[in-house]
């Protein structure tokens, strides 16, 4: 088994803390897309698009970060994959995607404010969904909560997070994960 990542800091950082919490073996090349290394021949015969990060199983080459920790999940590690749930997996994996990132990024690109009403509003879905476990989906740590958390680690919303009555211990469980700690290293 041969898995690669491609990429540097920002979206590659969640498949980098998956991988650490798969502990499978795996070689990071870095691709720093800020510096235009996204955009060589080299790079775009892997990835058209010219984005990180990207996952490179074998002989299957995935990008979209969404879909390579769903992978990485389901196939490598599926203890990390919430098997009896997939289809609610799936949601909250597009949910952090559409709800957290969307607004994240559209404000970063119109160098705005963050629409913390609409952010508000999706931690009212999240809120609700730890009123019933420990984790997102059961009582052990999956993707999904990886993915979440790893979106919350944002500065825009890292301190609101942390500061939540109802998903504060939750942050702190799962950010002080050795494997977050490994990635970030
Ligand atoms: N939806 C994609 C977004 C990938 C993306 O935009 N990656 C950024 C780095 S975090 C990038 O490569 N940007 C290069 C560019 O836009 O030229 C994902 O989640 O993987």
């Amino acid at each position: 088994m041969a898995i690669t990542v491609y990429g540097k800091g920002g979206r590659t950082f969640r498949c980098l803390w998956m991988l650490g919490e798969s502990e499978l073996e795996y070689s990071h090349k870095s691709v720093d897309w800020s510096q235009g290394e996204s955009r060589t021949d080299a790079f775009l015969s892997i990835n058209a698009n010219g984005k990180v990060p990207v996952v490179k199983d074998n002989d299957l080459i995935l990008f979209e970060s969404l879909a390579i920790n769903y992978h990485l999940a389901k196939v490598r590690a599926p203890h990390l994959w919430p098997n009896a749930r997939e289809s609610e997996a799936i949601q909250w994996l597009a949910w952090g995607m559409g709800e957290l990132e969307g607004p994240h990024d559209a404000a970063n690109r119109s160098s705005a404010a963050v629409d913390l009403v609409r952010i508000e509003i999706a931690l009212n879905a999240l809120r609700k969904v730890l009123s019933e476990s420990a984790y997102m989906l059961s009582e052990t740590f999956s993707v999904v909560d990886l993915n979440t958390a790893c979106l919350l680690l944002r500065p825009q919303f890292r301190s609101l997070a942390a500061s939540d009555a109802e998903i504060g211990d939750w942050f702190a469980r799962c950010t002080s994960r050795s494997a977050l700690a490994r990635a970030t290293a």
